[in-house]
């Protein structure tokens, strides 16, 4: 049994450098109804526990990035990211910090928006004065569970932002391969042609709510759930 403890074992010293670092970032432990009850290493967040097989419950958010003529991007994540590596999913996603006072601001879901800037940023390039957090439409929130590869997985009360915008995108090769926008007639097709996976969270977004989303960019206030939590 320790041969195979020791293979499934999350190992901090195996992973590209700047990813290893990136998992001393402290995220926001939550309870299943989003209450903030403290913070743990992105490690920590992140590890699928060997014992019980669950992983952490932290917030989260996922951003769908629309250009004005309402096409969609989407990113390959690079062979670098060390959770769901070498994927296709939408435009950026992450979590607030901890340790960045301000993104623990949960009044209009501010700590959200500005944690989106700060990523949208960092992964796609997109200057900061691009993108102000007001600019988001935060529709909702999805609790959503995946053990990824059985060593590291995700659990997430999950925001959901739009934003349509024509942006400048410089993608950072450490976290993003490839960036690509999709029309909304040829979104199936596409994804049935990738040459590479879609993230646990995007196919399930695709399947129940993207597309309803998708069709209605100019009226997504219609589509506001801020109170319920989606469970899926
Ligand atoms: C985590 O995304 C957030 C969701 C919604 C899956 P990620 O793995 O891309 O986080 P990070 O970019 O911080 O590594
Ligand atoms: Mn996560």
């Amino acid at each position: 049994t320790t041969q195979v403890g020791k293979q499934k074992e999350a190992r901090l010293d195996v992973h590209d450098p700047l990813q290893t670092i990136a998992l001393k970032e402290q995220c926001i432990l939550v309870d299943e109804n989003d209450k903030a009850i403290g913070a743990a290493t992105k490690a920590d967040c992140h590890r699928v526990d060997p014992q019980t097989n669950d992983v952490r419950l932290h917030r989260a958010f996922s951003v769908f990035l629309f250009n004005t003529k309402g096409e969609m991007l989407v990113q390959r994540r690079s062979v670098h990211k060390i959770t769901f590596p070498d994927t296709y999913t939408n435009a950026c996603c992450s979590h607030p910090l901890h340790e960045i006072y301000e993104e623990r601001e949960e009044d209009q879901a501010l700590g959200i928006r500005l944690a989106a800037q700060r990523r949208l940023n960092y992964e796609l390039g997109i200057p900061k004065d691009e993108i102000q957090p007001k600019d988001f439409h935060y529709l909702t929130r999805i609790h959503y569970a995946d053990k990824g590869d059985g060593i590291w997985g995700e659990h997430e009360i999950d925001y959901i932002l739009f934003l349509q915008k024509d942006v400048t995108v410089r993608p950072n090769s450490n976290e993003v391969s490839e960036v690509r926008y999709l029309k909304r007639d040829e979104i199936d097709d596409a994804v049935s042609k990738f040459h590479a996976p879609l993230t646990p969270w995007f196919s399930l977004i695709l399947r129940h709510r993207l597309k309803q989303w998708w069709d209605n960019l100019h009226r997504l206030s219609q589509f506001e759930d801020l109170n319920k939590i989606q469970r899926f």
